[in-house]
C-alpha cells in the first residue's frame, strides 16, 4: 500500500448473504477494510450471523452497531448491543466502534480481554455542524482518555471552509484518527485523508450505498482521486463553483495529472462564499483553482493580480496560486477555448488558421451576463464581431453590452430579436445543465434565425438548445469542445507542462 489511509467499505445491506457478497466485492474494488454496519441488518441473531460474517471473511472487519440516538438504525437496549459488539471481537474482528456517550460502559466490559491485534474505534458523530476547534480539540482528548485506540469525529459542513478545522485536528493529533465531515461541502475531508494523515476514509461500493452522507464510491477515490498517490506533499487543485457536483473537471484533470506524473489531486469544492474559503484554504498546499459559475465575477476581486485578459473580460475562470510568493493570480481560459470552438465549428475541414476570423461582421448573440457571458462577449467583440447581449435581468444585460459596445435586451425580447438571418447564438447560462436537461434559454421557433448556435452547458453534451437548433438547420457547437479547451489551457497554467490533448480528448469521449 503507497498511502497511509486505509479504504473501507461500510457494508449497508439489509441480509447477511449480500453482505458477505459485497465483502467479496469490497476486495475486488481494492479496500483495505469492510465496516459491518449490524445496525442495518433486517433480523440481526448475533451469534449466528456474526460467526457467518467474520469467519472466512476476505478482508479485516470493523463492526460497528450504531443506535438511533447516534445516527443509526439500532433500536434496542446497549446491553444487547454491547454483547453483539463483545462476540464481534472475540471471534477475530479486527476493529468494533462504539459511541462515545457510552464508551466508558463499553471499556470497562472488554477491559483486559482485548486481543492483541484487536483495535477499539471511540466515535462521536455531530450531524448538524462542526465545532469549533478548541471544541474539536477537547473532543479528542475526551475520546483519548475514555481508552480509545483509534478516535473518530464525524461532524457535518455548513460550509467548505468547516473542514479546515478537521484537518487541522488530524494533523496535531497524538493517536491515529479517522477525521470526517459529512455532507457535500465536507466531501475533501475524505478525498485528502492521505494528504492529512487520516486513519482510515470511507469508500461506497455503488452510489446509493452510502452509510453516511458525501461518502465517495471506492472506485472513484481509487480511479478518479488516485488516493493510493496521494502523500503529504501532494498539492491540491479543484473545481470551485456551486453547484459542482456535474462537473467533468476532476475526472479530467487527475487523468491529466497523473499522465505526467505531477503529484498533485483535483478535488470538487461545493464554495457559498469565494473570499471565505481563499482565505481560508491559504496554505500552499491549496495550488490552484477552477471557477465555475458562480464565482468567475467575484474571482477577479479575490486574486492578488489579475493576467490583463481577465482584467478586461472582467472574469476568472483559473487561478494559479504563485509558488514564489504564495500570490494569488488569475487568468481566463473560457475565453480562448469558446471562441476557438465557435471558430473551429463554423470553418469546418476548412483552413483553420485562415487570417480572418469566422466571426467577422456577425451579429453574435450572447445569453447571459456573467462570468462566461463576459468571456464570449469580450472574444466575439475581438474577433470582429457585432455583439448583442441577453439576458433574464435587463440590467446586467445593458451593463456588459455598454462595456463592449454592444446591444442589451431582456430574454424575453430575443424571442422576437431577428434583424437578420445567419445570427450566431451562444448560451452561457446554466439553463439546461444536468439534472435541468428540458429547460432551454430560447424557443425553437427563434432558432430558425441563427446559422450557428454554441451552448457553453456540457452535460448534457447535447443539450435541449442544441438539438433544437440543429433541427431548426443551425450549424451548432457542443459546450464539450470549449470545456476540453479551457482545461487544457488551465493545465498549462497549473503544471507549466503541454496539455496531453489526445488523453484528454479520450477521457471526455469515453464519459
Ligand atoms: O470555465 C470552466 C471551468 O474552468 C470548469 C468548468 C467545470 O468544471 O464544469 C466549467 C467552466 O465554467
Amino acid at each position: 500500500m503507497e498511502g497511509s489511509t486505509l479504504l473501507c467499505v461500510p457494508l449497508v445491506a439489509k441480509t447477511v448473504e449480500q453482505m458477505a457478497a459485497d465483502m467479496a466485492a469490497a476486495k475486488a474494488a481494492g479496500a483495505d477494510v469492510v465496516e459491518i454496519r449490524l445496525d442495518h441488518l433486517s433480523a440481526f441473531r448475533p451469534r449466528v450471523d456474526l460467526e457467518f460474517l467474520l469467519k472466512g471473511r476476505p478482508l479485516p472487519a470493523l463492526v460497528t452497531y450504531r443506535p438511533k440516538w447516534e445516527g443509526g438504525e439500532y433500536e434496542g437496549d446497549d446491553n444487547q448491543r454491547f454483547e453483539a459488539l463483545r462476540f464481534a471481537m472475540d471471534l477475530g474482528a479486527e476493529y468494533v466502534d462504539i459511541e462515545l456517550k457510552v464508551a466508558e460502559e463499553f471499556v470497562r466490559l472488554i477491559s483486559g480481554k482485548k486481543p492483541e491485534n484487536f483495535k477499539l474505534i471511540v466515535s462521536s458523530h455531530n450531524y448538524q455542524s462542526t465545532p469549533s476547534s478548541e471544541e474539536l480539540g477537547s473532543l479528542v482528548a475526551r475520546i483519548q482518555a475514555v481508552g480509545a485506540d483509534i478516535v473518530k469525529i464525524a461532524t457535518t459542513a455548513v460550509d467548505i471552509v468547516d473542514v479546515t478545522r478537521m484537518f487541522q485536528v488530524i494533523v496535531h493529533c497524538q493517536v491515529p484518527m479517522i477525521g470526517l465531515v459529512m455532507g457535500e461541502r465536507g466531501v475533501i475531508s475524505r478525498l485528502l485523508c492521505p494528504k492529512f494523515g487520516g486513519y482510515l476514509t470511507f469508500g461506497t461500493l455503488d452510489a446509493g450505498k452510502e452509510s453516511a452522507p458525501g461518502q465517495p464510491t471506492i472506485s472513484d477515490l481509487r480511479n478518479v482521486y488516485n488516493i493510493r498517490k496521494i502523500r503529504a506533499d501532494t498539492k491540491v487543485y479543484g473545481i470551485v463553483g456551486k453547484p459542482v457536483g456535474h462537473s467533468k473537471s476532476p475526472i479530467l484533470h487527475n487523468a491529466a495529472f497523473k499522465s505526467v506524473g505531477f503529484n498533485a489531486v483535483y478535488v470538487p469544492l461545493l464554495v457559498d462564499d469565494l473570499a471565505n474559503f481563499l482565505s481560508a484554504y491559504c496554505s500552499p498546499d491549496f495550488a490552484g483553482f477552477s471557477c465555475t459559475i458562480p464565482h468567475k465575477e467575484a474571482a477577479v476581486t479575490c486574486c492578488d493580480e489579475i493576467d490583463p485578459i481577465a482584467k478586461s473580460i472582467g472574469a476568472v475562470n483559473t487561478i494559479v496560486r504563485r509558488p514564489a510568493d504564495g500570490k494569488l493570480v488569475g487568468h481566463n481560459t473560457d475565453y480562448i477555448g469558446a471562441i476557438s470552438a465557435i471558430e473551429d465549428g463554423i470553418r469546418g475541414s476548412r483552413a483553420k488558421d485562415a487570417a480572418v476570423s469566422p466571426l467577422a461582421g456577425k451579429l453574435f448573440v450572447v445569453i447571459g451576463a456573467g462570468g462566461a457571458g463576459k468571456a464570449l462577449a469580450y472574444g466575439a467583440k475581438e474577433k470582429g464581431a457585432r455583439v448583442v447581449i441577453a439576458n433574464r435581468t435587463y440590467e446586467r444585460a445593458r451593463e456588459l453590452a455598454n462595456l463592449i459596445g454592444g446591444l442589451a435586451l431582456t430574454l424575453a425580447e430575443l424571442e422576437s430579436f431577428h434583424p437578420e438571418g445567419g445570427m450566431i447564438l451562444a448560451n452561457t447560462t446554466s439553463i439546461g445543465m444536468h439534472p435541468n436537461v428540458k429547460d432551454t434559454p430560447l424557443s425553437k421557433q427563434a432558432l430558425k434565425y441563427y446559422a450557428v448556435v454554441f451552448d457553453a452547458v456540457y452535460t448534457p453534451k447535447v443539450t435541449r438548445l442544441l438539438r433544437e437548433a440543429k433541427e431548426a438547420g443551425a450549424a451548432v457547437v457542443s459546450g464539450e469542445e470549449m470545456f476540453i479547451r479551457q482545461a487544457m489551457g488551465q493545465f498549462e497554467l497549473f503544471t507549466g507542462l503541454a496539455a496531453p490533448e489526445s488523453l484528454m480528448r479520450n477521457i471526455i469521449s469515453s464519459l
